[in-house]
């Protein structure tokens, strides 16, 4: 079989969720991918950053397939020899005194979400059910009914009402909103991207997030980070916040707390926060198992042993100065923090980001536009100098080919 065929297997038989860039990958290694003809590229997606740690990072792998002999998943109607270690182990990492393991990003908000309006209600003495959660506009933080609910981008909206209530939007990267937002009594958090990822690598102001985080603070507001995709190395530190010396009430992580290998996702948070919801009132069937123990703490291992977060620092300033000085009139801005980046693109000759990340994937780089200008380019964070400027200068003919009238 060749790609084609794949693509119409696809197209008959899966639900048209997704609109894919016309490659059939089968094969993944560090910063690589290779398609079912063969062809390599370098991946610049890793998944939305879920592959920080490279494709199949044999560490990883090893504690997969090692644990997956052993013991897969007793649910948590009984304890296992596996779970209360890594808990141990990410709480001390990430330097909470608890934490919640679920499996995706989404449900991982949507436990943030419950923590905090439960934090209101026992805690802050909201009234019952009037809990209210500040968001930004051009927020992403998952796919359910409720966080959708909370989205401002009516393609994640949009015919899927009744919306849940007890939400706020207010823009981005605006202190002032915020203070206003935060007048209401009833507001029991504010949940932030540390970068916006799918609104196209909107990095906020410096000192945005301190001075966020004191706002809240003054009003006995949780400050919920989601560093789903910021998180763990992404941004050249191990989290964004990290960059202001912010500690989040509540952390959200997920994506490459896995490497990619298996859904994965986390919430951590201090006792006084994390207690209030009580056995049986919160859990998942898989969150927790042995298997996710093992992997996560191996990819938490390779982060550190492979200094990423230093390595995602050093790179991302080398990506963005080759892509500045590049002076592309298609190339209307680049920006991003680390190995999380994006252009924008300049339209011109009918051409548009979606032709710029074809023609990439002819010459073997692989991303994908988010909305209809933006480019991101998030790689493995294991890949090397010299592979990184082997893509730029890819990713630079791409766009001269492109547009060339
Ligand atoms: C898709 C976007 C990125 C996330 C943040 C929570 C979640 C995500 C900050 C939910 C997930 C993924 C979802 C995936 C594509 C990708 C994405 F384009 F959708 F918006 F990365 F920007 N918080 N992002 O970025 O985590 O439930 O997916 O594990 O839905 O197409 P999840």
């Amino acid at each position: 079989m060749v790609s084609k065929d794949f693509i119409e297997l696809e197209d008959k038989y899966g639900a048209h969720n997704y609109h894919p860039l016309p490659v059939v990958l089968s094969k993944g290694d560090g910063a690589f991918l290779w398609d079912v003809e063969g062809k390599k590229y370098y991946d610049f997606l890793s998944a939305y950053s879920a592959v920080n740690q490279g494709h199949c990072h044999p560490k990883i792998i090893d504690a997969l397939t090692e644990q997956a002999r052993t013991l897969t998943l007793t649910s948590r109607a009984f304890f296992n020899d596996k779970l209360g270690p890594y808990e141990k182990y990410i709480t001390e990492y990430f330097g909470y005194d608890k934490v919640l393991p679920m499996n995706s990003g989404a449900e991982a908000d949507e436990t943030a979400l419950k923590l905090a309006r439960r934090w209101g209600y026992d805690k802050k003495g909201v009234a019952e059910n009037q809990a209210k959660i500040i968001v930004c506009e051009g927020n992403f933080h998952g796919r359910t009914i409720t966080i959708i609910s909370m989205s401002s981008d009516p393609d994640s909206y949009k015919g899927f009402g009744p919306y849940t209530p007890g939400f706020e939007v207010i823009p981005y990267n605006d202190l002032e909103a915020l203070e206003k937002a935060l007048e209401d009594e009833n507001v029991v958090a504010f949940l932030v991207e540390p970068i916006q990822g799918e609104a196209g690598v909107y990095v906020p102001d410096d000192g945005y997030l301190k001075k966020a985080y004191d706002i809240c603070k003054a009003k006995n507001v949780l400050f919920i980070a989601d560093e789903v995709q910021t998180g763990i190395a992404r941004t050249g530190k191990l989290l964004a916040c990290d960059h202001e010396d912010v500690r989040a009430d509540i952390l959200i992580l997920g994506k490459a707390l896995s490497g990619g290998v298996i859904p994965i996702s986390a919430v951590l948070a201090d006792d006084d926060i994390m207690l209030v919801i009580k056995p049986g009132e919160h859990g998942s069937t898989f969150g927790g198992n042995p298997v996710a123990a093992q992997v996560a703490m191996a990819a938490l291992e390779v982060v550190k042993d492979e200094n990423l977060a230093e390595r995602a620092e050093e790179l991302g300033k080398i990506f963005r100065t080759e892509m500045k000085n590049f002076n592309n009139p298609n190339v209307e801005k680049v920006r991003g923090k680390g190995l999380l980046n994006a252009i924008i693109i300049k339209p011109a000759n009918g051409k548009e980001a979606w032709d710029v990340c074809v023609k990439m994937a002819e010459n073997g780089v692989l991303a994908k536009p988010t909305h209809q200008h933006i480019v991101r380019f998030a790689p493995p964070l294991v890949i090397t100098e010299d592979e990184l400027r082997d893509a730029i200068k890819i990713i630079k003919k791409s766009i001269l080919e492109t547009f060339e009238s």
